[in-house]
């Protein structure tokens, strides 16, 4: 059984043009006129393009005494109404648990996933159990390992460790990536902010201010500089660390830098002259930051020194969000966005002419698919690329509401927002998955998509090759005794 996308323009990172898309067995099989399949998805007044890619969720993730409340099920089913047909979400041991072991949990949640999903995996403690499991884990497909700079007395790493983890990661061809927040400074400004009284949820945007991501920012690109190995910076929310990235992409490096459409879209403001539940219902690290780190972001990704748009779809209810009434430390922290990503950046990005279409799909979908090692299998519109796939119709319009969603939480961050642009059809490995927002999507349909090392980077540019150089020892005038 053949399915032919008829009648649309495809648009991919680099061209866009129009001819017809024709699919068998879950892959492009065809792109151009007059080809014929058994049934045909009317694309006029459409683009083609990748479904999109979040890289950066995390689905029924045990997390401050909780769970976060959209699992494989729900999430996966968010993903694919907004779009988005493929996520990686963080596989998180807790400190002490084997990585294999964190594995195997994330693999048995997995199971009701409806679209394709790969993971990353998290290194929240070092020891030599962990360093043999990293080679374990890059042998199952999974080439990028996570690690908090923040989350002291949690799943907070130290810098030797960090180093040392770098260096592993080097030398199996995998990337590191990281939440980059100075987690000491952190957790010194919320103890203060709670002695002095300050004990609501607007409290949490005080305690991690921009410095606090610009600081971890920079030491962790010359951590991963001196380790000689990539690095890539997860929701990147501000200009002090976008400066670090930029900076050292300039001279070379391969850093990438990850904003979030929260981040693009939502400002400081939600926090204050809000009620509590509001404000702590868009309580997330980091936290949401005021107009001029925004401007900075859009920059980012027009100029492209942002690469990724993703969401750290991270959702709590509002039950769970208060947990933490009358101490701020206590709130979970995390936002949904999935459903949203794609129609919130086509409506503030392409509506606006802040991007391009083609630069909507490099950053939703084709740079992370690169960065990932799954290109062109996914990410692409090309013969032989899964078919993974957006009928997007930007004619189309709704208002975002809670009540309308498929992620399992009770409110939405983006609640009352109109967006122009939405999915007419998303397929997932050409099986049509949503139709104008009604849902077809198969429970188990999702399958795990292994993404093999990239193989050690050239280090040219990197001062690992300086530091591990032979040195001159000094060979005379070492004292007899004494001085
Ligand atoms: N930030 C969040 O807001 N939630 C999950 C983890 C994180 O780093
Ligand atoms: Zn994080
Ligand atoms: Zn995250
Ligand atoms: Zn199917």
């Amino acid at each position: 059984m053949s399915t032919l996308i008829a009648n649309g323009t495809i648009v991919t990172a680099d061209l866009t043009y129009k001819a017809d898309v024709l699919i068998e067995d879950g892959q492009i099989i065809g792109i151009g006129h007059g080809l014929k399949g058994d049934t045909v998805l009317d694309a006029t007044g459409c683009y083609v393009m990748p479904g999109g890619i979040d890289p950066h969720t995390h689905l029924e993730m045990p997390f401050m005494g909780t769970y976060s409340a959209d699992d494989f099920d729900s999430g996966t089913r968010a993903a694919l109404a907004g779009g988005t047909t493929m996520v990686v979400d963080f596989a998180l041991p807790s400190p002490g648990q084997g990585l294999l072991d964190a594995l195997q949990m994330w693999d048995n949640k997995s199971t009701r996933a409806h679209c394709d999903y790969s993971f990353h995996m998290a290194v929240t403690w070092w020891g030599e159990q962990v360093f043999d499991e990293m080679k374990a884990v890059t042998e199952r497909g999974i080439n990028t390992f996570k690690h908090f700079m923040a989350y002291k007395g949690a799943l907070m790493v130290n810098d030797d460790e960090l180093f040392a983890s770098f260096r592993r990661c080097a030398d199996l061809g995998a990337i590191p990536m990281v939440h980059a927040e100075n987690g000491d400074v952190v957790a010194e400004l919320s103890a203060r902010l709670l002695a002095e009284g300050n004990t609501g949820p607007e409290a949490h945007a005080y305690s991690r201010p921009p410095q606090v991501e610009g600081e971890a920012t920079n030491r962790a690109i010359m951590i991963a500089d001196m380790a000689g190995v990539p690095l890539y910076v997860v929701h990147t929310s501000c200009e002090d660390s976008h400066e670090a990235i930029r900076r050292a992409r300039m001279a070379g490096k391969r850093v990438w830098g990850e904003p979030l459409i929260q981040h693009l879209t939502l400002d400081e403001g939600e926090y204050f002259n809000a009620d509590w539940d509001h404000a702590a219902r868009r309580v997330m690290s980091p936290p949401f930051r005021d107009k001029r780190h925004q401007d900075s972001l859009w920059a980012g990704l027009s100029s492209g020194s942002l690469s990724v748009v993703a969401t750290d779809h991270c959702a709590f209810t509002t039950a769970q969000k208060r947990f933490g009434v009358g101490n701020f430390t206590q709130i979970p922290n995390g936002t949904g966005g999935l459903e949203d990503r794609l129609p919130m950046l086509w409506t503030a990005g392409v509506n606006t002419g802040r991007i391009t279409m083609n630069e909507f799909v490099a950053v939703t979908s084709t740079n992370i698919a690169k960065i990932l090692n799954i290109y062109p299998r996914k990410g692409a519109v090309l013969v032989g690329a899964d078919a993974d796939l957006v009928v997007w119709d930007p004619a189309a319009e709704k208002v975002i509401t809670a009540a309308s969603q498929q992620s399992a939480i009770d409110y939405n961050v983006f609640e009352g927002k109109t967006v122009k642009g939405l999915p007419r059809f998303t397929l997932s490995r050409g099986h049509v998955a949503v139709t104008e927002g009604r849902m077809s999507s198969a429970e188990g349909h999702g399958k795990f998509v292994a993404r093999p090392p990239k193989g050690p980077v050239s280090q040219a540019l990197s001062a690992w090759k300086e530091l591990t150089a032979p040195r001159p020892v000094q060979r005379s005038g070492i004292p007899a005794s004494g001085v």
